[in-house]
């Protein structure tokens, strides 16, 4: 049923393209979003801090990357124009079409990852994926859905726990994974979690630990439809949005103080469109209903998470829509834990921890509305690699899976902690 689904949607999809093509060449609006690789390039841009990124950002580029002080900016050539006309430096020109045609193979296997990368999971790979520690692991493991994506996919989560068929008053920890449909590692990320916590039990004794005393949940893909959009014709596109018309930033239409601080685009053919109005994406009214649905007896019992994108290595914590450290929603004191619980995470793994909008101003992200309205000791990681050249940054071959999902396990195991404190 899922799988003939995926099918049609592929076929439906590639129909589309077909028909797209010639209105794009001749340089027509083009409503569903889909401009993106044609005429968008990345540049390096120097000497620049969160005050210039959100500015970029606020121009209708997008900041994709950032190492120091050198950002690497999406754009298209009016975006480009604006820039240097604010003052900015472009540097390496790279076409988005050209790195997708030097990562993307000759033969094409529509539905599936190019070669090179087959060890990632698409949406049935993922699922069969969970099913099968489900089925290798039935006391400890157990799979449902938050609901469904915009064009109807399932949403599948992940519970893992000791007496995993009960509610039990344990500390609960989520681990939620490609909001942004390119960001394919995190998906692995999320896997590896799954299958390190069940396979490593009860023979070790951390893990059993973790097991018997938290409740965790796992989203592998909380953007079915972008993920699946980005891989289905066989080659990437270098998709970041969902599928809902021109395609909505998921991680800018969480509804925490939404689009209120200059953090995310109006215009819905911009790459970090916040939608319009909170929760409008089916994907993150999904998260914020389960999210919600943890709330027992007035208290939730989510009590910390890892939101896991691509890429930069950071670590990141909230606020993401203010630059001040304390404000309404954070004290000093809970600032102070972010930073040393985020600082901890990054000495095992070598990533920066920073506050989120020590990167960019953002709004209406998950991070913001996980702490702002539930306490929520909430990340987001920001992954493998520290620089990417560009769009190629989101696609590393599949032989960087293990290691760089790997780097993360110590991280992992300080939040699964962390959560009981
Ligand atoms: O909290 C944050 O700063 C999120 C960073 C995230 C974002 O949504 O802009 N960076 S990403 O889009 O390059 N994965
Ligand atoms: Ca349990
Ligand atoms: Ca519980
Ligand atoms: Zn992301």
């Amino acid at each position: 049923m899922f799988s003939s689904r995926r099918k049609a949607v592929t076929v439906a999809a590639a129909a589309c393209l077909v028909l797209l093509a010639p209105i794009q060449a001749s340089g027509s609006a083009e409503p569903t979003g889909a401009t993106a690789a044609q005429d968008l390039a990345t540049y390096t841009v120097p000497n620049t801090d969160s005050k210039a990124r959100t500015e970029i950002n606020r121009i209708g580029a997008q900041v994709i990357a950032v190492s120091g002080a050198v950002a690497t900016v999406e754009a298209t050539p009016a975006q480009a124009e604006q820039l240097r006309a604010a003052g900015f430096v472009l540097n390496d020109e790279t076409k988005v079409a050209d790195s997708l045609k030097r990562i993307n193979p000759a033969q094409r296997v529509p539905g599936d990852f190019p070669p090179g990368y087959e060890g990632y999971h698409n949406l049935d790979e993922m699922n069969a994926e969970l099913d099968a520690v489900v089925k290798d692991h039935p006391d400890i493991a157990a799979k449902s859905s938050i609901g469904k994506s915009f064009q109807g996919r399932d949403i599948p989560v992940l519970k893992i726990s000791d007496n995993v068929g009960q509610d039990e008053d344990e500390p609960e920890v989520l681990f939620d994974c490609n909001q942004h449909a390119r960001e394919h590692l995190t998906t692995e990320m999320c896997l590896r979690i799954a299958n390190r916590l069940t396979d490593g039990y009860p023979g070790d004794q951390a893990i059993k630990d973790s097991v018997d005393n938290r409740e965790i949940w796992i989203i592998p893909v909380v953007n079915a439809d972008g993920s699946s959009y980005d891989v289905e014709s066989g080659e990437f596109r270098g998709w970041r949005k969902n599928r809902q018309d021109a395609g909505t930033d998921l991680n800018r239409n969480w509804g925490y103080k939404w689009g209120c601080c200059g953090g995310s685009d109006n215009d819905p053919n911009g790459e970090t469109y916040r939608g319009p109005a909170a929760w409008s994406a089916p994907e993150t009214a999904a998260m914020r209903d389960f999210i919600d649905s943890r709330v027992v007896e007035g208290v939730q019992q989510i009590k910390a998470a890892i939101d896991f994108h691509t890429y930069s290595e950071l670590v990141l914590w909230p606020f993401g829509h203010t630059r001040d450290d304390v404000t309404e929603g954070m004290t000093q004191k809970e600032y102070d834990r972010f930073a040393r619980v985020g600082g901890e995470m990054a000495k095992t793994n070598g990533y920066t921890p920073q506050q989120s909008s020590d990167l960019y101003i953002t709004d209406g992200d998950s991070l913001d509305w996980m702490w702002g309205q539930h306490k929520i000791l909430a990340y987001t990681f920001e992954m493998y690699p520290a620089n990417g050249g560009g769009i190629d940054g989101f696609y590393p071959p599949d032989d960087v899976i293990e290691k760089e999902t790997a780097r993360n396990d110590a991280a992992v195991d300080i939040l699964l902690r962390e959560a009981g404190a």
